[in-house]
């Protein structure tokens, strides 16, 4: 493992390579940092740090002198670099590998394509309710081998695990397993659906048999991965009949074939969306799966307050209430959106793509939203489309300030106000997270007297 000695290149001086960098160095290792970007900021902070950094680009020359490669998740797993220094013989990890290698406390990892975050978030809560000690972290923002000193055996760490991650992990063995969803997403990055299943299956494909797999049997790809795991299955889901696991009866949470099996009434979820109810399910399994007892699951989620940029309230404007959804990378997160309301939407929308058809999405927004503003790259395209499809109120926005503007002279009162983008937020902002900060301050600047 990390030993004194070893001489470490971290690709990527991001969130995750800020934490391997001072975990590597905390060991006894020594760091170089190579970055495609080149910023004053960046520069600043590794001269600071005291770590040699090659900024502006990377390339094989980066490799000598190095025994370990350390890959950021937005990196792609076989960028040159990386599959040369597989060919030299040189150890490959991330942040994240390193963490499941030394982790000394049980690991719950929540996958899918959406609802990672709020459900990690949620399960945090539940198992802490429990009375039991939870380190957060993972894709959700917050790294976590930066903080694995803090850990003792009978924690539990709960880890929001993207593919990128599942990729690099090189034994993501998890004590509990939760499975959202899996619909087309990063095919960019993935080349194929076929191998992004794959990579989401890793969640539960190295389990032990006292292991927990929760997996949602509404959506057919994970009830599949019901014979992918040697782990005791919970299921969950609404549509499905349930044989032993979480479902919805009579307007509770209830868990099937229990002795006292009301968990919550459906209606006391504090978040808007069938979605959002799908993520509570997945996170009271969670809660089953590690002891905790039912009414202090039902106390946790009742507490939980909405995360920031899904579905995130902003604020009523001239009696139109304005959503952040900006973590809305992907179309099927922008469906779950737009299904989580009554009202006439106004939607904003429009952004990189990742190798998406447009078709379905435009068919859908044109289905059920009153009015739209794109946005973006894909944001003439959207917008054609999504008029041939039928709507009349569609615009396009020249900027962020611009779609605001906008959105605001289509809405009524009564309307909502969202923007849920269904595209990565790479061509405009720096990440999603930007997006839907500077969202939520303009629509303040615009709107908010
Ligand atoms: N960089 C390169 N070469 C590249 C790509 C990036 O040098 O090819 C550099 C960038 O210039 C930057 C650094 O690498 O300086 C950024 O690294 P990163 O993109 O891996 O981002 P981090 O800040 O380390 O954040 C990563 C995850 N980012 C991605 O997966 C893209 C974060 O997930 C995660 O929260 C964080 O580690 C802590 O675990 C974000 C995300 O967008 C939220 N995830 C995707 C998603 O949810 O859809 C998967």
């Amino acid at each position: 493992m990390i030993d004194t000695g070893r001489h470490a290149l971290v690709i990527g001086y991001g969130r995750s390579g800020r934490a391997a960098a001072s975990f590597i160095l905390r060991r006894g290792g020594t760091v170089r940092v190579v970055d495609r970007a080149d910023t004053p900021e960046l520069r600043a902070e590794l001269e600071q740090a005291g770590i040699a950094a090659r900024l502006g680009g990377y390339g094989t020359k980066d490799l000598n002198g190095t025994d370990l490669v350390v890959v950021s998740p937005g990196v792609p797993w076989d960028e040159p670099l990386v599959e040369t220094a597989r060919q030299r013989g040189i150890e490959v990890t991330s942040e994240i590998d390193l963490f499941f290698r030394a982790c000394p406390a049980r690991i719950a990892g929540i996958t899918g394509t959406n609802g990672k975050t709020t459900t990690t978030a949620l399960t945090a809560e539940v198992l802490r309710a429990g009375g039991l000690q939870v380190m957060r972290g993972g894709n959700i923002g917050e790294p976590v081998l930066d903080r694995i000193d803090q850990l003792h055996a009978d924690d539990w760490v709960v880890l929001e695990l993207s593919s990128f991650q599942l990729e690099s992990i090189e034994h993501p063995r998890l004590r509990i397993g939760l499975i959202l969803n899996v619909t087309p997403d990063h095919l960019d990055r993935h080349k194929s659906f076929e191998r992004y299943l794959e990579l989401k299956t890793r969640a539960v494909a190295f389990m032990e048999p006292d292991d927990h797999a929760v997996l949602n049997v509404d959506d057919p790809a994970c009830a599949a991965m019901r014979s992918e795991t040697r782990g005791h299955v919970i299921e969950f889901g609404l549509h499905q009949p349930i044989s032993s696991g979480v479902t919805v009866t009579d307007g509770w949470i209830t868990i099937a074939n229990a002795a006292h099996p009301r968990v919550m009434r459906t209606a006391d979820v504090p978040l808007p969306g069938e979605h959002n109810l799908s993520n509570v399910m997945a996170a009271v399994g969670a809660g089953l799966a590690a002891g905790v007892d039912a009414r202090e699951m039902a106390d946790a989620v009742r507490r939980f307050k909405a995360v920031e940029h899904r579905l995130e309230p902003v604020g009523t404007f001239n009696g139109a209430r304005w959503y952040n959804d900006s973590k809305a990378t992907n179309p099927d997160s922008t469906y779950k959106a737009l299904a989580a309301f009554r009202e006439p939407i106004i939607l904003i929308a429009g952004g990189r793509n990742k190798g998406i058809d447009l078709e379905p999405l435009a068919q859908a927004i044109a289905r059920r939203v009153t009015g739209l503003v794109t946005m973006g790259e894909t944001g003439d395209e959207l917008a054609r489309r999504v008029r041939d499809a039928g709507l009349d109120r569609v615009e396009r926005a020249a900027d962020l300030s611009d779609a605001v503007r906008k959105a605001a002279a289509l809405a009524r009162p009564g309307s909502v106000v969202l923007l849920s983008p269904a595209f990565t937020s790479y061509d405009m902002f720096s990440d999603y997270e930007d997006r839907g900060r500077r969202f939520k301050a303009t629509v303040l600047a615009e709107l908010g007297q």
